[in-house]
């Protein structure tokens, strides 16, 4: 038996040097999960390797090296990009499952391209699989592939997990292609998702959709019963929990202290993304320092935005208009010593990253929609010795778990207001207390757990439906 991941991207790092390429690994959440899988089958990936390459010999060098890993490219034209990665994933599903009725874009060439890019990842992962493996399918830009492997091998495990909300019938039926994206996702044995709420919109849509005989969490077919469950995904709590105490770490949160001096720093990080909520949280922040000048040079807000999917239009008006309105709080407030938001449009290496979240005081986790939101999470787990206060939306799957979070509805600039200030007076006890609990659960429902539920279930799950159905 072979576990086989099948994600839109690979774990991987591709860089061209002048005459060759180097792959380096780079260990997001997701493959750090799937490796700590207590299991001693062999684990293969298949995705995109995340650079877009013409020349036949290129690729075969870059799959011999990818290969040695067990990882297994699926290379996408610049036209497949534009139109399955940035047209139907990023355009279409992307705002429809945030909620962002308005954003969604439809157009045929969009669709055309994920049915084939779909049929692509179907092709390529075709050979490396068996009957016995499990293959498990990551996230919304592969919601077809779970059909398309079944077709061809029935007996197969086929699990997918659905890492961002799914959005009530009510928003999912104005999707032209609704019945084709379900029965696509029906190939799989098992379907996660972070939470029960968005298992229950799903459920709804397949009855209300495909009319199909389903309850809580089962639909039924002729040839197999679809089981779908929620699976909250955790982080690497220790590896976050140890951080601070590196030395290298330690040395930039020293550089950190010294730089900034006694100030207090509100902390957040988010890819540059409508869904997260910067508009409204530098809204929030504004209004804060309008109302309250007893805090001016004394608070400050670090505001990490990761670049990200710039290609597509709505992403690049979204960064001018954060950039024109830090320009605007920055140029109101700022004085010779004191800059009002320090805004960081970059990504960080690991180190720094835990390093911000190990000196700032506060962090404002203030999506207007998020699957989960691992950065609340993460925050919470470096927190050793001096404790620190989340603000969160009640908008993330997070905010589920993570109920001693100062929790706010994102849409309410006062509400956001108010909570910078509870935050910021919030006595040591209360905020340890507070952390605590956050610490407890996420210490335990770690993303190693939430991998090992995963693939157990599918398993048990498969295993019912060759049973039952005699296959
Ligand atoms: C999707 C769903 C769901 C961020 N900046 C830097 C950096 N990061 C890392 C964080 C965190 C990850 O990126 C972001 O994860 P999130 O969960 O917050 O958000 P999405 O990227 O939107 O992820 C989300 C997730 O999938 C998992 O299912 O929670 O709801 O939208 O791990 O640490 N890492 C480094 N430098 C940075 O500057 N090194």
């Amino acid at each position: 038996m072979k576990i086989l991941i099948i994600a839109n991207r690979l774990p991987v790092k591709i860089e061209r040097t002048e005459d060759s390429f180097v792959v380096k690994r780079s260990e997001g959440g997701l493959a750090t999960g799937l490796g700590s899988l207590e299991t001693d089958a062999e684990m293969h990936w298949v995705g995109w390797p995340g650079v877009h390459v013409d020349d036949e010999n290129e690729k075969q060098e870059i799959t011999e090296k990818l290969n040695e890993l067990n990882y297994h490219p699926v290379f996408l034209s610049g036209e497949q990009i534009e139109n399955y990665y940035e047209g139907y994933s990023n355009s279409t599903i992307w705002p429809l499952c945030h909620y962002f009725f308005a954003y969604i874009q439809y157009k045929a060439e969009y669709w055309e391209a994920y049915r084939q890019v779909n049929t692509l990842f179907c092709e390529e992962a075709l050979p490396f699989i068996e009957d016995d493996d499990i293959v498990w399918i990551q996230d919304y830009q592969l919601m077809l592939l779970p059909k398309k492997i079944r077709d061809k091998k029935p007996k197969v495990n086929i699990g997918y997990f659905h890492h961002i909300p799914f959005p009530s019938y009510e928003l999912f039926r104005v999707l032209p292609e609704r019945e084709q994206v379900l029965e696509g996702l029906l190939g799989a044995d098992l379907i996660g998702f972070h939470t029960h709420d968005y298992m229950r919109h799903f459920i709804s849509a397949i009855y209300r959709v495909l009319d199909l005989n389903c309850n809580l969490d089962e639909i039924s077919l002729k040839d197999r019963i679809v089981h779908v469950d929620a699976f909250p995904m955790g982080i690497n709590y220790e590896q976050y929990h140890r951080a601070p105490s590196l030395p290298e770490v330690k040395k930039i949160s020293k550089r950190l202290i010294e730089e900034l001096g006694n100030q207090t720093i509100v902390l957040s990080v988010d890819r540059l993304d409508y869904s997260k909520g910067i508009l409204h949280r530098l809204n929030g922040f504004a209004n804060f320092l309008e109302n309250h000048p007893e805090y001016h040079k004394k608070v400050s807000l670090a505001m990490i935005v990761v670049p990200s999917r710039d290609a597509v239009d709505r992403y690049a008006d979204l960064k001018t208009r954060i950039d024109q309105y830090i320009g605007k709080i920055n140029g109101m407030y700022s004085t010779l010593g004191w800059t009002p938001v320090y805004y960081f449009y970059q990504s960080f290496p690991f180190n720094e990253l835990v390093a911000l979240y190990d000196i700032a005081d506060i962090a404002m986790v203030t999506p207007l929609r998020d699957g989960m939101n691992l950065v609340a999470k993460e925050y919470l787990a470096t927190k050793r010795g001096k404790p620190g206060v989340l603000i969160l939306s009640e908008m993330t799957g997070a905010a589920i778990e993570l109920t001693d979070a100062i929790i706010i509805n994102p849409n309410d600039t006062q509400e956001i207001e108010a909570a910078i200030l509870q935050a910021l007076t919030m006595p040591k006890k209360e905020q340890r207390i507070r952390l605590n609990n956050m610490q407890k659960r996420i210490s335990t429902q770690t993303v190693k757990k939430w991998a090992n539920d995963f693939v157990k279930e599918l398993l048990y799950i498969s295993k019912q439906n060759n049973e039952i159905f005699q296959k």
